[in-house]
């Protein structure tokens, strides 16, 4: 099935769209814990100020899993679902190809904030319309867990200078000048749903505030056309001998 055209046409005037229950409850939950257990792997690995964060009493929770792809053959199966890959080609105008992807974990009372930024400041990709992140929600996800934010129409403004928050290396950021809160909506989403941004929207999620979790599986795609200018596509998942050759 396909996007209608009230959410195709809400993702190019403000930037993004969310279309809900695009997978199954079960399928969504058995990734939801997939995802806990790749995180304690990972944790145990590293618990670099890059990858989790600390607790005022000394906890360390992985704020992020990078490459899950590659860790796990449940993310795989995941990402390239036939029915999420219709609704990127749909936005796209082209063939879909997964790059790369990421989970976003934010535990119960624990998961920090993801400052204002804009992925092409990272991934300068070109041309930036034909490609975009599907945010796949593994919980439900409101305010109170940290919802992704977004500066309606911003995707149509200029990729911003970003610098490192202090104490945050890995948090690179726009001047909050150029951030036009007045123009910030909340895109709450169901478990199973997903929200597809462009590369140059502004967004952002708050700290999970909320007894419960609040995990997102951030896969990010592109057409065959698109280029970057730094080293973003070089390990680029479709360019992998093991990348279903039907789906190239
Ligand atoms: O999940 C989050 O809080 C941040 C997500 C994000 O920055 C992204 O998917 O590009």
């Amino acid at each position: 099935m396909g996007l209608n055209q009230a959410a195709r046409h809400h993702y190019w005037e403000k930037g993004w769209t969310v279309v809900e229950g695009v997978f199954s409850p079960q399928e969504t939950e058995a990734l939801a814990q997939v995802a806990l257990k790749v995180a304690k792997e990972d944790l145990a690995a590293d618990q670099s100020s890059f990858t989790a964060d600390q607790s005022a009493d000394g906890q360390f929770a992985l704020r992020k899993i990078a490459f899950p792809f590659t860790k796990h053959p449940a993310f795989r199966a995941f990402a390239l679902d036939p029915h999420l890959r219709v609704l990127v080609s749909d936005l796209l105008g082209q063939p879909a190809l997964l790059a790369v992807d990421q989970v976003f974990m934010k535990p119960p009372r624990f998961g920090s904030a993801k400052p204002y930024h804009q992925d092409n400041f990272y991934f300068r990709l070109n041309p930036a319309d034909q490609a975009l992140t599907a945010w796949i929600a593994l919980d439900e996800v409101g305010p109170d867990n940290g919802c992704l934010r977004y500066i309606a129409g911003s995707h149509l403004g200029p990729i911003l200078p970003h610098a490192a928050l202090p104490g945050e290396p890995y948090n690179l950021v726009p001047d909050p000048a150029l951030i036009d809160l007045s123009r910030e909506v909340l895109a709450p989403v169901g478990t199973c749903g997903v929200i597809f941004h462009h590369p140059a929207s502004l967004h952002t999620s708050h700290r999970n505030e909320s007894a419960r979790w609040r995990r997102g599986y951030a896969t990010h795609w592109v057409s065959p056309q698109v280029t970057s200018e730094n080293t973003t596509l070089d390990k680029a998942y479709y360019l992998r001998d093991d990348y279903p050759k039907d789906l190239l």
